[in-house]
């Protein structure tokens, strides 16, 4: 049988045996179709050593692979693709072909993984780079297969970014929500507000040991940061793009925003407070103030932010922005008064009203923590991502809003996945892989009807104890296989012990890569 992870929809065996040869053709007669035949062969090249070349008007000859698609490339309303693909291999061909290019995209990844696990080397090996004949049909559960990446606690490079992404490729992911700002670093730069990076990038320390544990507080006295430049979050995109994953870039409002309020004091509800860049972990009390020039802050920001991203959804945060400030402001009180906010909470709704409504005027769409919703609702066409509990995405459905599960319980990767006396320090928790082979993203009780409203879930990768890439993968991996496989492959055909015995060779691919995935299940 196959070793795929995310198994597939429908896998029969077929007599014969596919060989790939340095005299192997990759043949596309489509000019969408073009790029993904060229990262097939990029793909291949360092292990096999052969340069493929990609052609077209050609006849197909014995040991060539045939990648085709129909054309349908048009988004839906949120950005998403036809990802449906169908894959021949005969020992002939390998036929590729799929609805839209987006099926190419998942289609050569599993290409990749029926070949020996080599191909993901990076040696010029001595293998027979042989696939046994199949037919395969498939097509992803979901529409929104994401993991979440924050570079705000930790800051990671561009490079590690890309390889955060093409290992989420790998397995089927389509969407890479990018957490570019909080409290304790801002990490895009804002060509209007250059003093985010200038000052908001840059940390004077950082804590060591776990947060409101260990007290006093200690520091490690090292300054930390970084960020990406414009070109730089280009590139990413870029990267993404190729392989058919859609980047959800988030600005993180009104909380979690010291960073931004320690380079532009006036954002701030006491400007003469002097902020500094937080240097330790926990919910920051100090957010951005609610008036309409602030407001207007955060639409430039977006406004940039768009011309950086194509994505048609946007995440604009909302999440634990705990309103003393503003319960004790005489202006925010003011504030209430004339957005007829009855509280704080509204307040908050109204703001998050703002910045929806200025996404939707410009194409696009606001994604939010569930907390959008509080003090008022979710705003219009805005979209729930709901983490504490499944209220929040009953809730977002009973409005007949979307809702994507970034659920605490099942999906949080900075959780620890084994006995915490044998790991590295977690902020806590306990959500081994095979409980992550579990989560179901569709709240219990959701009725047939609704279930279009779920467009999917993701993991997250809060990185305030990661402060390395080998920590993230070890965090990342083999829980992401897992949540892969309950995200794009049919419920019916998930099976935990057969994924278990899937992943004992696909951690082969793994090691190839010399990715750092932790030894459990
Ligand atoms: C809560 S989940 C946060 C993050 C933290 C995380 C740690 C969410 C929307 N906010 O700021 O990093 O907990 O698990």
């Amino acid at each position: 049988m196959h070793n795929l992870i995310p198994v597939p929809s429908q896998f029969e065996p077929r007599e014969g045996l596919f060989k790939l040869t340095a005299g192997s053709k990759i043949i596309c007669c489509t000019a969408p179709a073009k790029q993904p035949c060229e990262l097939l062969a990029e793909y291949l090249r360092p292990a096999t050593g052969f340069k493929l070349p990609v052609t077209c008007g050609v006849t197909a000859e014995p040991g060539d692979i045939v990648l085709s698609e129909r054309g349908d490339n048009t988004p839906d309303d949120h950005g998403f693709l036809n990802e449906k693909y169908t894959l021949d291999a005969t020992a002939e061909l390998l036929k590729l072909s799929a609805e839209g290019v987006a099926g190419l995209h998942r289609g050569i990844q599993t290409i990749r993984q029926l070949l020996p696990a080599q191909i993901y080397g990076q040696d010029v090996a001595a293998v027979d780079w042989t696939i046994q004949g199949c037919h395969i049909e498939d097509f992803p559960r979901f529409r929104w297969r994401g993991l979440h990446f924050d570079v705000s606690r930790h800051f990671f490079t561009e490079d590690q970014v890309c390889r955060f992404i093409e290992l989420a490729a790998q397995h089927k992911f389509n969407t890479f929500h990018w957490h570019l700002t909080d409290d304790q670093g801002w990490r895009i730069e804002i060509k209007k507000y250059p003093r985010l990076t200038e000052v908001g990038a840059w940390r004077d320390e950082t804590l060591i040991e776990k947060h409101e544990v260990c007290y006093p507080h200690r520091f490690d006295g090292k300054r930390y940061g970084g960020f990406y430049t414009q070109d730089g979050i280009r590139n990413v995109v870029a990267f993404a793009a190729q392989r058919g994953i859609n980047i959800v870039p988030e600005i993180d409002m009104p909380g979690h925003m010291q960073a931004a309020v320690a380079a532009y004091p006036e954002l701030g509800n006491n400007p003469d407070a002097k902020l500094k860049v937080r240097t330790h972990w926990g919910i920051s009390q100090n957010i951005l103030n609610p008036e309409e020039s602030t407001i207007g802050f955060c639409k430039d920001v977006l406004a940039e932010v768009m011309t950086l991203f194509p994505s048609k959804i946007i995440h604009i945060g909302g999440d634990e922005a705990e309103k003393y400030e503003w319960d004790d402001s005489a202006r925010a009180n003011q504030r209430m008064i004339e957005t007829n906010s009855a509280n704080s909470t509204e307040l908050q709704n109204y703001f998050m009203r703002q910045i929806s409504a200025f996404l939707e005027k410009n194409g696009r769409h606001a994604i939010g923590w569930e907390e959008i919703a509080h003090g008022g609702g979710l705003p219009e066409n805005a979209i729930a991502m709901s983490w504490l509990s499944e209220d929040s995405a009953r809730d977002a459905i009973k409005q007949k809003a979307y809702m994507v599960s970034a659920n605490i319980q099942y999906t949080y990767f900075d959780f620890y996945q084994a006995d915490p006396k044998h790991e590295s320090l977690c902020i806590g928790g306990d959500t081994p892989c095979e409980k992550v082979y579990r989560f179901d993203p569709i709240p219990k009780d959701t009725p047939a009807e609704d279930v279009k409203y779920v467009l999917g879930a993701q993991a997250q990768h809060w990185t305030e104890y990661m402060d390395s890439f080998a920590r993230v993968e070890y965090q990342s991996y083999p829980r992401a296989c897992a949540l892969s496989e309950k995200l794009w492959s049919p419920a019916e055909n998930c099976c935990f012990l057969d994924f278990a015995k899937r992943l004992k060779n696909h951690r082969e691919r793994l090691a190839q890569q010399n990715v750092n995935a932790h030894p459990l299940p």
